[in-house]
Formats: structure tokens, C-alpha cells, sequence
């Protein structure tokens, strides 16, 4: 048996102002953030990119395995060998594999499977989930918990830390994703779960007018 870690005291977080005042701030911050495929070059640094990728690692996982990996991708001949291999696959799909229910609930998005955000958009974050722990000294891998749950925290706190710090982004779904650890030589324990294009937006981007539900849509209060 693994020996328990020792418990330490908790550091709370308090923020300066009262929680409905706090948890309305951040509200507005996350209300502004939009799904945009419409990127502007301008850069973004490195060290910004770290720190969003460090808060999205503070996330919580199944038994603290961490089963993430973010891959920032800014060199100009990868970004355009993933878009390459992802427009090949997005012309399948809208051509053949996406069924009329599908097709029609994309149509009023306007999205089709030219993708010339993903050589314009700075950086590329790929989003890996690991199927195993990394190989430890001894080669050895340990199991992973609740991945998808984890992984999926963790790429909604890189969204958020994103919005926080005034760049834009897109959750891009490539169907399916394998070419991604190819082009990106991942080993064969991270499969690939989400493609993030992080930038700025172009200067004459556009959204389509959809709203979220009404908050009492999406809460219940028993
Ligand atoms: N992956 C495709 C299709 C697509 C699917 C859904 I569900 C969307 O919300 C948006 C697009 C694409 O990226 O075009």
C-alpha cells in the first residue's frame, strides 16, 4: 500500500470583494468569451501561453493523475501540416460522414471545412489525454482515472484563463483526430482530445448573433 500523503493547512482563497460581487465579475469576464474563426497574426507571447496552461494543470483529476498534456504549437510548418490533415478529414465529413441532422444543425453557424485559422492564429494548443500514466524511471505505466472529466476541467479552466488574459478562442473538433499525434509525434499513451487556435481576433471578426440560455433554464434550486 502507498503511504498517505501528510495533510498540510489550507490557504483559502478570499477574494477582496463579497462572493456575489466576485462571482458576477468573472461571470462578466466569461460572458464576452465567443468561438472565434476569424484570427488575426498578431502574436502572443510564450510566457502568457504558460500561464494559461499552468492554471488550466491546477485543475482537479481522478486520483491526481494529471492525464493532460498541452501541446503548443507556434511553428508555422506544423500549424500548416495540421491544417492540412484536418481540412483532408473536414472535407469528409461535410462530403460524407456527417448526417443530414448534423449538417442542418451546423448550417446556421456557416462552418464548412476550409480552415485557414490554423495557419493564421498564432498558436495551436492540441489538448492530449493520456490513456496511462507517463512511463515511470522503470519504464512501467500506472492507470489513469475519470479522464475524460479531467481533461475536460482542464481545458475549460485554459478557455477561461484565455479569456481572462484577452485572447480569443476556438474549440476545434477535427473528426477524427489521429493525425494530430502524428504531426505532432505524441506517444502512443496521449490521444488527442481538443484543438485550441489561441490569438487575437481579426480586426473585422465576426460572430454569428447566438445567445446562451436564460440562467434559470440551466439552474434548478431544490
Ligand atoms: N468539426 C467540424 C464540424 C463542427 C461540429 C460541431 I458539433 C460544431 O459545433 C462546429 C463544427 C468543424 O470544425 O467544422
Amino acid at each position: 500500500m502507498a503511504t498517505p500523503f501528510p495533510h498540510i493547512a489550507h490557504q483559502p482563497y478570499s477574494p477582496a470583494q463579497p462572493p456575489e460581487a466576485a462571482a458576477r465579475a468573472f461571470h462578466d469576464i466569461m460572458r464576452q468569451r465567443r468561438s472565434v474563426r476569424m484570427f488575426s497574426p498578431r502574436p502572443v507571447s510564450e510566457e502568457t501561453l504558460r500561464w494559461c496552461v499552468a492554471a488550466a494543470s491546477t485543475a482537479p483529476s481522478g486520483a491526481n493523475k494529471q492525464p493532460w498534456r498541452f501541446v503548443c504549437v507556434r511553428d508555422p510548418a506544423l500549424k500548416h501540416a495540421i491544417r492540412e490533415a484536418a481540412e483532408a478529414e473536414e472535407r469528409e465529413f461535410y462530403q460524407r460522414r456527417a448526417t443530414p441532422d448534423w449538417l442542418a444543425d451546423l448550417a446556421p453557424l456557416g462552418t464548412d471545412d476550409a480552415k485557414p485559422f490554423l495557419d493564421i492564429a498564432p498558436w495551436l494548443v492540441v489538448v492530449f489525454k493520456l490513456m496511462k500514466t507517463d512511463p515511470r524511471a522503470d519504464g512501467t505505466q500506472g492507470k489513469v482515472y475519470y479522464t475524460d472529466e479531467s481533461v475536460g476541467i482542464a481545458t475549460g479552466l485554459f478557455l477561461a484563463a484565455c479569456q481572462h488574459a484577452g485572447l480569443a478562442t476556438l474549440t476545434h473538433t477535427p473528426s477524427p483526430m489521429g493525425f494530430l499525434s502524428k504531426v505532432l509525434s505524441r506517444p502512443e499513451h496521449e490521444r488527442p482530445f481538443l484543438l485550441i487556435p489561441v490569438g487575437y481576433p481579426a480586426d473585422d471578426c465576426t460572430v454569428p448573433n447566438i445567445t446562451r440560455k436564460p440562467i434559470d433554464e440551466v439552474m434548478v434550486v431544490r
